[in-house]
C-alpha cells in the first residue's frame, strides 16, 4: 500500500536483516546476524550489526580497555578509593607524566608517571591497531582508504603531543596529563609558557582548516537536504545522472557565490579541511620548544607584531630569564 512520507513522518522498512556483501577468501566471518531497532532509525540505519570485530579490533578494544582502567584506577587511588569522590571529582582528577627531572626516564617510578607512560603506550597501541583495522576493513571491501589517511592526519596530532614531541624535548613531563580539565590546564599553560600560541602560524592555519570544515559541512549538509525532494541525497547516481537536484544545487550556489563545488569534488574539500586541521596543527606543535621558543618574540622577528613600546625596556623570554634551559 502506497504511504506519503515525509521529514516527520517517515516509515521505517522492516525486512530481513542485509548481511553485506560477501568478504573474499581468508578473513574471519561478521559476528551476529543484525537486528532493527526503531530509534537507531531514527538517526540513521534502522539495522544494527552484523559487526565485524576480527583480531584487529579485538586487540584494540582490549588495549583501549586497559588504558582507560589504568587511567581510572589511578584516579581512584587519587581520592584514596573513595567513590563519591570519584564522582564528585573526576573532571579535576588526573594521571600526570612524569615529572621534567626525570627526563626521558623509562620506566619512570609507578607512582611519578611510570602509570602515565603504560597507559599511554597502550592507549597508542590501541589507536594503531584501531586505525589497521579502518585500513583492513575498507581494503576488505574493496573500498578506498580515504578513512584510514584521514584517522591517521589526526593520530599525527596525538602522537606529536604525547610522544613524538616529548622525546624530542628530552622530556616526557612535555606530554599532555589524561584528565578533563587538566589537559585544558596543560593547553592553556602550554600556549602561555611558548609565547602565546596565537602567534604560531601553524596554530592559525588549523584554526582556519577547522571553521572552515564547520562552514563547509554546514553548506554541504545544507545544500543536500535542501533538494533531497529532488533525490539529492542519492549523491552517487546525481554524479553520472544529475538530474533535477543537482543541478539546481549547484545553480544555487553559481547564483549566490558564483562558484560551485561538484557532487564529487565537495567531498574532496571537506577531506582536505579535516585532514590539515591536525596535520598543520601537529607541524605547530612539533615546531614549538624544538625550533621556536617564543611565539610572541617570533612574530616581532618576522614584523608580524609589532613591539612593545620601548617604555617597557626590552622583552627576553620570561622562562629563559629565570635559567629555564630552552
Ligand atoms: C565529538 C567524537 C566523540 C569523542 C569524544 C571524546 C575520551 C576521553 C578519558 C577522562 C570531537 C571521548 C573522550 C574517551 C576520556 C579520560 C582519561 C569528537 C567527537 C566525545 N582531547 N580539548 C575535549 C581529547 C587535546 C581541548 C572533550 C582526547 C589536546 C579543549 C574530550 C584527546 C588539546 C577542549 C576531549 C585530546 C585539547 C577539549 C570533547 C587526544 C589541543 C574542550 C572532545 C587523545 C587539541 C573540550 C572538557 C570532542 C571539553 C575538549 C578529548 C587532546 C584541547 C574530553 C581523547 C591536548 C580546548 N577533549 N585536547 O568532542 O569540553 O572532540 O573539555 O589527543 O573544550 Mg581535548
Ligand atoms: C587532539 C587529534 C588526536 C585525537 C585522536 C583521537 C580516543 C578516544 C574514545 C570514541 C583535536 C583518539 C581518540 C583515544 C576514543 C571514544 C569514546 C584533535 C586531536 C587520535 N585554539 N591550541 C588547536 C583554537 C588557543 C592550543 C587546534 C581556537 C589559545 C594547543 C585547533 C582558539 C591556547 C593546541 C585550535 C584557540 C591554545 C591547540 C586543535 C580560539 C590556549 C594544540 C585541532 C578562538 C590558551 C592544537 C597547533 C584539533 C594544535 C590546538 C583552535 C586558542 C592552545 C585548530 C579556535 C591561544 C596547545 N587549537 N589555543 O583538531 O594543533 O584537535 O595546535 O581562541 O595542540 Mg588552540
Amino acid at each position: 500500500m502506497a504511504t506519503y512520507q515525509n521529514l516527520f513522518t517517515s516509515i521505517q522498512v522492516a525486512g530481513p536483516t542485509i548481511p553485506g556483501v560477501p568478504l573474499p577468501d581468508g578473513h574471519s566471518p561478521r559476528t551476529g546476524k543484525g537486528l532493527f531497532s526503531y530509534w537507531a532509525g531514527k538517526f540513521g540505519n534502522a539495522q544494527i550489526g552484523p559487526i565485524y570485530l576480527g583480531g584487529l579490533g579485538l586487540a584494540s578494544l582490549i588495549t583501549g580497555t586497559l588504558a582507560f582502567n589504568i587511567i581510572g584506577l589511578n584516579m581512584l587511588a587519587s581520592v584514596n578509593w573513595n567513590p563519591i569522590e570519584f564522582i564528585r571529582q573526576l573532571f579535576w582528577l588526573s594521571l600526570d607524566p612524569p615529572p621534567p627531572q626525570l627526563g626521558l626516564m623509562t620506566p619512570a617510578p609507578l607512582n611519578q608517571g611510570g602509570w602515565w607512560q603504560i597507559a599511554g603506550g597502550l592507549l597508542t597501541v590501541s589507536v594503531l591497531l584501531w586505525w589497521a583495522r579502518t585500513y583492513t576493513r575498507a581494503r576488505a571491501l574493496g573500498m578506498g582508504t580515504h578513512v584510514a589517511w584521514a584517522f591517521l592526519s589526526a593520530i599525527w596530532l596525538f602522537l606529536v603531543l604525547g610522544f613524538i614531541r616529548p622525546v624530542l624535548m628530552g622530556s616526557w613531563g612535555e606530554a599532555v596529563p589524561f584528565g578533563i580539565f587538566s589537559h585544558l590546564d596543560w593547553t592553556a599553560a602550554f600556549s602561555l609558557r611558548y609565547g602565546n600560541l596565537f602567534y604560531n602560524p601553524f596554530h592559525a592555519l588549523s584554526i582556519a582548516f577547522l571553521y572552515g570544515s564547520t562552514l563547509l559541512f554546514a553548506m554541504h549538509g545544507a545544500t543536500i537536504l535542501a533538494v533531497s525532494r529532488f533525490g539529492g541525497e542519492r549523491e552517487i547516481e546525481q554524479i553520472v545522472d544529475r538530474g533535477t537536484a543537482s543541478e539546481r544545487a549547484a545553480l544555487f550556489w553559481r547564483w549566490t557565490m558564483g562558484f560551485n563545488a561538484t557532487m564529487e569534488s565537495i567531498h574532496r574539500w571537506a577531506w582536505w579541511f579535516a585532514v590539515l586541521t591536525t596535520l598543520t596543527g601537529g607541524i605547530g606543535i612539533l615546531l614549538t620548544g624544538t625550533v621556536v621558543d617564543n611565539w610572541y618574540l617570533w612574530a616581532v622577528k618576522h614584523g608580524v607584531a609589532p613591539p612593545y613600546p620601548a617604555v617597557w625596556g626590552p622583552v627576553g623570554d620570561p622562562a629563559m630569564l629565570q635559567g629555564v634551559k630552552p
